[in-house]
């Protein structure tokens, strides 16, 4: 590490995706439905009227995928279970054929020396328990540490890195607060509900995890870790006016502190709940809960895309606060390109915790188009890409924790209610014939990792 483009030996450079994303097969070999194919196949739902029933068809072509990320020289692939192939329909009854998909999928991973990350939830809740309140019934809490504590007793050695839930916000906000992701409820009185039990679900699957102990695959292999991932983007005041500042302070509280403070403090943040205690709304916390939700962690993920610049907005119900165009160039998804959002997250969550901290995403989506030669260019991606991992760079400077950085996406995917238009791969995949291709930035990575670090420009 003599230079300042080099990463520490040891450092994990990864790929990240989700089941919904890209696996389709939605119903095969016994899957059942989930509040995500629910919401796929219900019009007006998906831009394009697109859906994940084929996605990238990675339930068949795993092996092909496989072979990518060891031909990229990925130290790991973090990926979700889809908990309806599992348990297909929340139950207690195992769906084998779904098991042994995973479990030949981190047979290959481990054999090529990729080390699985596995996300237990990645939004797709079976819907089966969505008949029955899903995140609003405290029940689901149980269940999903149910099927956890299954995924420990047969997966548990045979995965470094397990992850509780992914960006439970995007769950509890947007799920149930704006509608805009599945189960689409528009109802803000459910949000901290639905976020609490959300919480209370990986508080209950890390005590099956400190239980079921997973011994590592062999004995010179590190214990098996488990931790959670958060959306993490920083949040700045659109001026120094009281009521911008209070409004920004509204926003970084719903989507940082929110979850931040249960998990490494001593509980939800005082200012956010008297914030939506006045518009009446209340998690349903139970004698006990906190201490569940507070359960040590090994490791802390943290999703950073881009930042938000917030104005007071007396109107808006929730927050009280208007987002403000971006301050300058963004990607397809109009997100600002802003890489101090690594360190700036980084250092939000080393406010709560010391954990050995990873970025679990981050990547930008590009209009990337196959050109007359068959190459796809994506130049603003591999810029993208060299100033965020240059800012990661500058966090472990610092002296932050940073042990990995996982790449969002793998291959270009369905990015839910966005549809398959949000291109996000180092791989482009081409929908119709589900042709792989690498992308100029995924020659770029190949070379990061197979140098530790950044190639002088
Ligand atoms: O595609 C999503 C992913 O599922 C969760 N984090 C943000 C990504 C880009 O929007």
């Amino acid at each position: 590490m003599s230079d300042n483009l080099t990463f520490p030996p040891g450092f994990i450079w990864g790929a990240a995706t989700a089941a919904y994303q890209i696996e389709g097969a939605w119903d095969t070999d016994g899957k059942g439905e989930s509040i995500w194919d629910r919401f796929a196949h219900t019009p007006g739902k998906i831009a394009g009227g697109d859906t994940g029933d084929m996605a990238c068809d990675h339930y068949h072509r795993w092996q092909e995928d496989v072979a990518h990320m060891a031909a990229l020289g990925l130290s790991s692939y973090r990926f979700s279970i889809a908990w309806t192939r599992v348990f297909p329909d929340g139950g207690a009854q195992p769906n084998q054929r779904g098991l042994d998909f995973y479990r030949r999928l981190v047979e290959a991973l481990n054999s090529r020396g990729i080390a699985p990350a596995v996300t237990l939830y990645h939004w797709d809740l079976p819907q089966a328990l969505q008949d029955r309140g899903g995140w609003l019934n405290r029940d689901t809490a149980l269940r999903f540490a149910e099927y956890a504590a299954f995924l420990f007793r047969q997966l548990g050695g045979e995965v470094p890195l397990w992850i509780t839930h992914n960006e439970p916000f995007m769950q509890a906000f947007y799920g149930h607060g704006t509608g805009e992701n599945a189960p689409g409820h528009r109802n803000p009185w459910e949000i901290l509900t639905v976020g609490h039990h959300l919480l209370l679900s990986h508080g209950l699957a890390v005590e099956a995890f400190r239980a079921a102990a997973p011994r590592p695959a062999s004995p010179a292999a590190p214990a098996p870790q488990i931790g959670i991932v958060l959306f993490i983007w920083p949040q700045h005041a659109a001026s120094d006016s009281p009521r911008d500042l209070a409004a920004n302070s509204v926003v970084d509280g719903s989507m940082n502190r929110l979850f931040l403070a249960p998990l490494f403090a001593d509980g939800y943040p005082d200012d956010i709940l008297r914030h939506f205690a006045r518009r009446g709304m209340r998690p349903a916390v139970r004698p006990g809960d906190m201490a569940i939700i507070g359960r040590p962690l090994d490791f802390l993920g943290i999703n950073t895309y881009t930042r938000l610049i917030n104005r007071a907005a007396p109107r808006d119900l929730l927050s009280g606060a208007r987002q403000l165009p971006p301050h300058g160039p963004t990607t397809a998804m109009g997100w600002e390109i802003y890489p101090d959002c690594i360190g700036e997250a980084l250092r939000k969550a080393r406010e709560y915790t010391t954990l050995p901290l990873f970025i679990a995403e981050n990547g930008a989506a590009f209009d990337d188009v196959v050109g007359p030669d068959g190459t796809v260019d994506d130049q603003p991606r591999v810029d993208y890409l060299r100033a965020h991992i240059a800012a990661a760079r500058r966090a472990i400077a610092e002296g932050i924790d940073l042990r990995g950085y996982y790449i969002w996406t793998l291959m270009d995917n369905f990015e839910w209610s966005k549809g398959l238009g949000k291109r996000f791969g180092l791989i482009y995949t081409d929908f119709t014939t589900q042709r792989r291709i690498w992308k100029r930035s995924a020659h770029w990575y190949r070379d990061v990792i197979a140098r530790n670090g950044l190639p002088q420009e």
